[in-house]
């Protein structure tokens, strides 16, 4: 169990591995080890669960109640909202036992068709993961060492993040359509989240695993309906972001300034995490995703003060529309960061 009161698991198959994690991290602790354990986990796993996270109670059943409200109409109703989909993961023919709904946060106007209580339901869960997120980064930025601890989060508070809600929803798999030759069958299948953060959380029903790195194995985790798990996303392995011009005129700031402040990295010293959802269960798993992503226009590039002669810059200076695009255009569980490395 990743993250749970034992920090003890079995991994899938005939391999039995126990592995010890540690407790999910409590948010409420003081902030020095909190720092150090949410750095410790995003080197380690690129993956944790957090604990007295300070959202209430009221705004997670809020949102979760909407979500099985929306699932629950008529398939021709859900098909009529442009940002549902069903068994098709992205663009590049993945399929998956699922159904999912993309929303995103700082388009208000894409929530317009939705009725009132479904779209405050979705801000107020919004806004209260991305202070969650933000928060988090703040203290990943204090804990590798970045001076200016908003660094990572102001691309979350940027008016133009690229932000975005994903509500999966993994219906009971009757065993007369379970694939016989697998012991799961795949809801969601293997990949890293492109952005900089994921804030997860899912109903109490079993399905998401995280692979481990350099093990090839699969483990799977408990889930825990009054926590969030985190995944770090790509960027925030890469990560380095500063922005463009454009964005130095929007936040007022001295451009030398602007330029030392927004310069943070990581440069492969966190991992994102492969993760995936399975549905083996009988029961209806539903899970709500928080992505964190940059503006569209910013710039990915490794600060000097991170590259050294001994570890050199990994990654190529790139945008983040550019990274999505080809995130976009490869196959879920693709190894797109690998494009982007600065020998190729
Ligand atoms: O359902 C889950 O637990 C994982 C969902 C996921 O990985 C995603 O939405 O990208």
């Amino acid at each position: 169990m990743v993250g749970g009161g034992c920090g003890r698991c079995v991994v899938e198959g005939d391999q039995e591995e126990v592995i010890r994690i540690g407790g999910g991290v409590d948010m409420r602790k003081e902030r020095k080890l909190v720092v150090e354990e949410i750095v410790r986990a995003s080197e380690e796993y690129g993956f944790f669960k957090v604990v007295n996270h300070g959202v209430s109670p009221h705004i997670i059943s809020n949102m979760e109640e909407a979500a099985f409200s929306f699932f629950s109409q008529p398939f021709p109703s859900k098909t009529a909202f442009p940002t549902y989909g069903s068994n098709n993961i992205g663009f590049s023919g993945d399929l998956g036992h699922l159904e999912y709904l993309i929303l995103h946060p700082t388009h208000y106007s894409s929530l317009f068709h939705y009725p009132s209580n479904f779209r405050s339901s979705v801000n107020e869960y919004i806004k209260a993961v991305r202070e969650v997120a933000c928060e988090i980064l703040e203290m990943m930025a204090e804990g590798v060492g970045v001076p200016n601890t908003w660094a990572f989060s102001a691309l979350l508070r940027d008016h133009d993040s690229d932000s975005l809600l994903r509500l999966n929803h993994y219906p009971p798999l009757l065993p007369s359509h379970s694939s016989p030759s697998n012991s799961y069958n795949l809801g969601f299948g293997e990949h890293s989240d492109p952005q900089i953060i994921t804030i997860l959380r899912s109903n109490d029903v079993h399905g998401l695993q995280i692979s481990l790195p350099d093990k090839g194995l699969w483990l799977p985790v408990s889930p825990d309906p009054s926590a969030f798990f985190v995944n770090v996303g790509d960027v925030l392995q890469f990560q380095c972001s500063n922005y463009c011009g454009f964005h130095r005129s929007v936040l007022n700031q001295s451009v030398q300034c602007f330029d030392w402040n927004l310069k943070v990295m990581t440069n492969g010293r966190f991992v994102s995490v492969r993760h995936r959802a399975v549905t083996n269960s009988h029961k209806s798993r539903m899970s709500m995703a928080y992505f964190g992503g940059p503006p569209l226009n910013a710039c990915i590039v490794a600060p000097p003060e991170m590259v050294t002669p001994e570890r050199p810059s990994l990654y190529r200076p790139f945008t983040w529309a550019e990274y999505k695009q080809a995130a976009y255009s490869l196959r879920l569980g693709d190894n797109r960061i690998h494009h982007f490395r600065s020998s190729t």
